[in-house]
C-alpha cells in the first residue's frame, strides 16, 4: 500500500486530494494544525476514528505546523512516506499584503523545512510542491512552463521562492520534486473569502435576508478558474511520472469577476448591479490583471484535461451554496456534478 503525506490536508485541495488517494487505495497521512475550534469541517466525512469498531483506518492526522522544522521532520522520519504533497501555506494574496513577513516564513520557508526534512531522511520520498500561477504575476497571458514569472505580491513572491527551491533540490539531490502550477481552481469547499466563494455565498445569505449587500475589490481582474477536484488529480498525475517535471494546470479559458458576478447571479435569477457595492479596502497594492493557462503540457504529457467549463462552475457552486442556506436551487450545478462525476456526497461537504 502506497502512502502518501499531505500539508494543507484541512484546505480546499488537501481534502479533495485525500479522498482522492484514498480512493485509489493509499494510507494518507495529513498535518493538521492545533486551533481552538475545530479546523477540520473538510475532512470529517473520510475520518474514522482509530479505535475498535470505527471502521477502516486509512487515514491518519499528525498535528504539526510548517514553521517548525522540527516536528516535520518527526513526522517524516516515522511515516516514511512514498508521496509528499506540501499544499500548506498562507495562500491569501490579500492577506499576504498585511502580513508579509508571515507569508514568506509559512509560504516560502515552509518549502524549504519540508524539503530539507526529505533530503536529510534519506528516503526517496516524491516531492509536490502547490506552486501558483499569481508567479506570473504582471507576464503577459497566456502563461506555461516558459512564460518567466513577474510577482506582484509578497505571497507570489514566496511561491516563486518555493517553486526554485523546488527545482533546485530536484537538479542539486536528485530527489524527485515537481512543480504543479495551477491556476485558479474553485469548488464548494472553497474558502469563504476567495472572490468566487465570496460571492456565491453572498447570493445565498441575499436571498436569505440576511445580507444586503456585497462589498467587492477590483471587478476588472481576469482569471482562469477551474474545478477543483479536477486539480487534486492532476497532481496525483504529475507524481506518477517517470521523471520529474513541472506542469502548468488550467482551462485555457479567461474571464472577469465581473462577468463571474453576471452569471452567478444571473444564474440565481437576480441582477448584480442591485446588491455589489465597491470597498476600496479590498483592493490590493499591486494587482495581477490577467492570467490565462496554457495548459498543453499537462495535456500531452499527462493526458490531463479539465471537464468542468466556467460558466458549469459557476453553476455548481451556486447551487451549492443555496442548498446550504436551506433554499431551493436551479439544479443545472448538481445535475453536472451527478452526470459527470457519478456521485453525490461532494454537496455533503461544503463548509
Ligand atoms: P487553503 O487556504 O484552502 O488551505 C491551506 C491549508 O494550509 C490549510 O489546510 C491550512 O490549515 C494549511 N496551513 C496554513 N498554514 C499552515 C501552517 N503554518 N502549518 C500547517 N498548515 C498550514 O488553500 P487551497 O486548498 O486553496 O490551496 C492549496 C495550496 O495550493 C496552497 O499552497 C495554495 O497557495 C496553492 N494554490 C492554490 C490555488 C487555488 O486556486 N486554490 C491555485 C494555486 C496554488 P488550517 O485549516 O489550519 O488553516
Ligand atoms: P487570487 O484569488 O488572488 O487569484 O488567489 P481571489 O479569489 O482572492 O481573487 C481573485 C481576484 O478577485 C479580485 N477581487 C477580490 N478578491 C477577494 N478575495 N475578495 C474581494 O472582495 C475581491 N474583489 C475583487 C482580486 O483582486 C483578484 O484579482 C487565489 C488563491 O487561491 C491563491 O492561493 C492561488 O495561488 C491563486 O488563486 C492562483
Amino acid at each position: 500500500m502506497k502512502k502518501a503525506l499531505i500539508t494543507g490536508i484541512t484546505g480546499q485541495d488537501g481534502s479533495y486530494l485525500a479522498e482522492l488517494l484514498l480512493s485509489k487505495g493509499y494510507e494518507v497521512h495529513g498535518i493538521i494544525r492545533r486551533a481552538s475550534t475545530f479546523n477540520t469541517r473538510r475532512i470529517d466525512h473520510i475520518y474514522h476514528d482509530p479505535h475498535p469498531n470505527g471502521g477502516e483506518v486509512r487515514l491518519y492526522l499528525h498535528y504539526g505546523d510548517i514553521s517548525v522544522a522540527e516536528t516535520i521532520s518527526n513526522i517524516i522520519y516515522n511515516v516514511r512516506p512514498d508521496e509528499v504533497y506540501h499544499l500548506a501555506a498562507q495562500s491569501h494574496v490579500r492577506v499576504s499584503f498585511d502580513m508579509p513577513e508571515y507569508t514568506g516564513d509559512v509560504t516560502a520557508l515552509g518549502t524549504t523545512r519540508i524539503l530539507e526534512a526529505i533530503r536529510k531522511s534519506g528516503f526517496e520520498e516524491k516531492f509536490y510542491q502547490a506552486s501558483s500561477s499569481e508567479m506570473f504575476g504582471s507576464a503577459k497571458p497566456p502563461q506555461n512552463e516558459d512564460t518567466s514569472f513577474e510577482p506582484r505580491s509578497p505571497y507570489a513572491a514566496a511561491k516563486v521562492y518555493a517553486y526554485w527551491l523546488t527545482r533546485n533540490y530536484r537538479e542539486g539531490y536528485g530527489i524527485f520534486a515537481c512543480n504543479g502550477i495551477l491556476f485558479n481552481h474553485e469548488s464548494p469547499r472553497r474558502g469563504e473569502t476567495f472572490v468566487t466563494r465570496k460571492i456565491t455565498r453572498a447570493i445565498a445569505a441575499i436571498k436569505s435576508g440576511r445580507q444586503k449587500y456585497l462589498y467587492l475589490g477590483n471587478l476588472d481582474a481576469k482569471r482562469d478558474w477551474g474545478y477543483a477536484p479536477e486539480y487534486v488529480e492532476a497532481m496525483w498525475l504529475i507524481m506518477q511520472q517517470d521523471k520529474p517535471n513541472d506542469y502548468v494546470i488550467g482551462t485555457g479559458e479567461s474571464h472577469s469577476v465581473r462577468e463571474f458576478l453576471e452569471e452567478a447571479f444571473g444564474y440565481a435569477g437576480m441582477k448584480w448591479e442591485d446588491y455589489v457595492r465597491i470597498d476600496p479596502r479590498y483592493f490590493r497594492p499591486t494587482e495581477v490583471d490577467y492570467l490565462l493557462a496554457d495548459a498543453s503540457r499537462a495535456r500531452r504529457e499527462l493526458g490531463w484535461q479539465p471537464k468542468v467549463r466556467f460558466h458549469e462552475l459557476v453553476r455548481i457552486m451556486v447551487d451549492a451554496d443555496l442548498e446550504l442556506a436551506g433554499l431551493p436551487c436551479p439544479g443545472e450545478g448538481k445535475r453536472i456534478l451527478e452526470e459527470r462525476f457519478g456521485d453525490w456526497h461532494r454537496w455533503e461537504q461544503q463548509v
